[in-house]
C-alpha cells in the first residue's frame, strides 16, 4: 500500500467494495455448505476497518476479534488468502487451521483474529509495550466490539496502556449489539467512551459510517503518539446489517432499525461525496464494482480447488510446542506408548 497521504480515496472506496463482495460470496458458500464453524459478517461496518487502515502505515501492528474478515483485506492479505481460509485449506491465511474467526497475516502486521472476547485486548498492550521498548514508532490498533468493554481483561489491560503511556489506539466497534443483547441492556454507562476517562485515557465518538471522518480523527490521534507515545479510544457508531453470525436471523430488532441505518450505508456515502465532488463517474463505480465481485468469484474457485492441510497438522498451533506430543503424559494421566502408525501431533514442523 502507499504511504498514507496519497492513499487514493477511489482505491479505498475499490476496497470497501471488495470486503462488501467478499463477505456476500462468503454467507453464500456457507449457505451452501463450502464453510463450516462460525462466520461473522462485518457488512456494514466497512467504513471503520477502511478508515482506520488508511490513516496507518503498513507496518503499524493491527489486531481484532472475530469478525475479522475486513481486517485482514484491508491489511492487503489476498481474497484468495481469505476464502481459503474460510473453507478450512491448506493456502489458507492460517493454513486452514483457524478459520473464519482466525485470520493471521504476521507479513502484513494483522495478528489476529481471535474468538474470546476481549482476551485479544492485553495482546494488544503486549504489542504496543514492545514497540515502546524498543524504541519504534509504529502504533498498535487494537478493534474490539462493544460486547468486549465489560471484560475483566480490558479494564485491565487499559490500566496498563495508561500507566505506561503506550502507543496504541483502542477502537471499540460500537454495532450496538453483543450477539443480541443490546448495548443498552448490557452496559451501565450512557456512552462507552466514558469508560477511557477512568483510565485517563483521551476518548473520542465518531461516526463509524462515515470513511472520512473515521480516517481524518485515527490519522491525527495517530500524528500526535507519533510524537509522544499515549494511549487513546474511539468509539465508533456503526452498525453491522446481518445478524450476530450465519445462524442469526437478528429478530431482536425491527426492520425499520435496520432500513435507517442501511440509508446511512458507507460505501453508498463515499461513494456520493466523491460523484459529487467529480472525482468518480457512475460508469467507474460500475466497474469497480465488476472487478470486485470478479476477484471474489475467482478467490472461490482458488479454494475449491486447493487442498486440505494434512492430517498430521491437526494440533498444530493449538498447544504450546511438545505439549501434545505422543507418549507425553497429560496432568494426572501415565504415559501412553504411541500406537503404529499413529498421526503424530503437535510437532508444529511447517
Ligand atoms: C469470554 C467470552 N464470553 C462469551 C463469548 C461468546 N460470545 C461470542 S461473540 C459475543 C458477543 C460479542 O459482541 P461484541 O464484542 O459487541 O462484538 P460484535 O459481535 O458486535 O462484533 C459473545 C458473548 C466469547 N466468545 N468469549
Amino acid at each position: 500500500m502507499q504511504p498514507v497521504e496519497q492513499r487514493d480515496e477511489v482505491e479505498m472506496l475499490s476496497l470497501m467494495l471488495l470486503i462488501r463482495r467478499f463477505e456476500e460470496r462468503a454467507s453464500q458458500q456457507y449457505q451452501a455448505q463450502k464453510i463450516g464453524g462460525f462466520c461473522h459478517l462485518y457488512i456494514g461496518q466497512e467504513a471503520v476497518v477502511t478508515g482506520a487502515i488508511a490513516a496507518v502505515r503498513d507496518d503499524d501492528y493491527i489486531i481484532t476479534a472475530y469478525r475479522d474478515h475486513a481486517h485482514a483485506l484491508a491489511r492487503g492479505t489476498t481474497t484468495d488468502a481469505c476464502m481459503a481460509e474460510l473453507f478450512g485449506k491448506e493456502t489458507g491465511c492460517s493454513r486452514g487451521l483457524g478459520g473464519s474467526m482466525h485470520f493471521f497475516d504476521r507479513k502484513n502486521h494483522m495478528y489476529g483474529g481471535h474468538a474470546i472476547v476481549a482476551a485479544h485486548v492485553p495482546l494488544a498492550v503486549g504489542m504496543a509495550f514492545a514497540i515502546k521498548y524498543r524504541g519504534e514508532d509504529r502504533v498498535t490498533l487494537c478493534f474490539f466490539g462493544d460486547g468486549a468493554i465489560n471484560q475483566g481483561a480490558f479494564h485491565e489491560a487499559l490500566n496498563l496502556a495508561a500507566l505506561y503511556k503506550l502507543p496504541i489506539v483502542f477502537i471499540c466497534e460500537n454495532n450496538l449489539f453483543a450477539m443480541g443483547t443490546s448495548v443498552k441492556r448490557s452496559t451501565s454507562l450512557r456512552q462507552i467512551v466514558d469508560r477511557a476517562e477512568g483510565y485517563d485515557i483521551p476518548g473520542e465518538i465518531i461516526d463509524g459510517m462515515n470513511f472520512r471522518e473515521v480516517r481524518d480523527k485515527v490519522a491525527e490521534i495517530v500524528d500526535s503518539i507519533r510524537k509522544e507515545p499515549h494511549p487513546a479510544f474511539l468509539e465508533m457508531r456503526t452498525y453491522r446489517y446481518r445478524g450476530h453470525s450465519m445462524s442469526d436471523p437478528a429478530s431482536y430488532r425491527t426492520k425499520q432499525e435496520l432500513e435507517k441505518y442501511r440509508l446511512d450505508d458507507p460505501i453508498t456515502r463515499l461513494r456520493a461525496q466523491l460523484t459529487r465532488e467529480g472525482k468518480l463517474t457512475n460508469e467507474q463505480f460500475d466497474l469497480l464494482d465488476k472487478r470486485a465481485k470478479e476477484t471474489v468469484l475467482a478467490s472461490v474457485k482458488f479454494a475449491e480447488k486447493s487442498p486440505q492441510p494434512p492430517l498430521d497438522t491437526l494440533y498444530d498451533f493449538t498447544y504450546a510446542d511438545g505439549a501434545m506430543e505422543p507418549g507425553r503424559p497429560r496432568p494426572g494421566e501415565p504415559a501412553q506408548e504411541r500406537r503404529e502408525g499413529a498421526p503424530s501431533p503437535g510437532t508444529n514442523s511447517r
